[in-house]
């Protein structure tokens, strides 16, 4: 039965620089992995469908840059988010003490429209390929401290977990906006997409070509 319902997400990618949210977003796209790094400029955007409960989830996945330079724009990237992907590096204990102050950056700057409330929070220790440093018990403490829907740990660099991870947190965020109202027009970008059809594009960055 073809689905009844689209809903319009908007989801953040955000995170310390050089933690992994575009390889990440690159493995979900299909657009193979970069091992060089190439700093993420201002905010680059992909549209990404989905399908749960008769519902298409049109998701626009907003992959800010990490770098301090870029923090001023924060409050037009996470306006009107959904939800937000929190990305930090397994093995690094800097990109760990930053998720505190993103949560709070997030919390000043998107709300649940309907409710007022907080917006959900996915996430993800990246790198897992890696040596873990950071201790489970200091990440299950900074998933209660934070109410986190979810944490999920990926590599993007070997593509384990990547789409799992997004998949689940689809149907978590899903859940949690079934009862409560999403505003239809808040983020109408569909025209920068092709054919409906996963697509890749840029915000302040250019497009983005995979
Ligand atoms: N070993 C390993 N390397 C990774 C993984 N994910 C990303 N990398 C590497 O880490 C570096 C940074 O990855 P990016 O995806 O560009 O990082 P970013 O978070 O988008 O960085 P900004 O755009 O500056 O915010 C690159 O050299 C990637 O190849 C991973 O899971 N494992
Ligand atoms: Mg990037």
């Amino acid at each position: 039965m073809p689905p009844t319902r689209e809903l319009n997400l908007k989801f953040l990618l955000v995170g310390d620089a050089m933690v992994g949210k575009t390889a990440y977003s690159l493995v979900l796209l299909k657009k193979g992995t970069q091992t060089a790094y190439k700093a993420t400029i201002g905010a680059d955007m992909s549209l990404i469908h989905r399908e749960i409960d008769n519902t298409t989830l049109n998701i626009y996945l907003w992959d800010v840059a990490g770098q301090d330079r870029f923090q001023n724009l924060y409050p037009v990237f996470f306006k009107q988010a959904n939800v937000a992907m929190i990305v930090f590096d397994l093995n690094s204990p800097k990109s760990f003490e930053r998720i505190d102050s993103f949560v709070e950056h997030i919390n000043n700057h998107a709300r649940v429209v309907s409710t007022g409330e907080d917006i959900p929070l996915v996430l993800i220790g990246n790198k897992c390929d890696l040596l873990q440093e950071i201790s489970d018990e200091d990440i299950n403490a900074i998933v209660e401290k934070h109410k986190f829907l979810a944490f999920f740990k990926t590599s993007a660099l070997t593509g384990d977990g990547v789409v799992e991870s997004f998949n689940q947190s689809a149907s978590r965020v899903f859940e949690f906006y079934k009862d409560r109202e999403v505003p239809t027009n808040s983020i109408d970008l569909r025209a920068g997409a092709k054919n409906g059809s996963s697509g890749c594009f840029g915000f302040l960055g250019g497009l983005r070509k995979g």
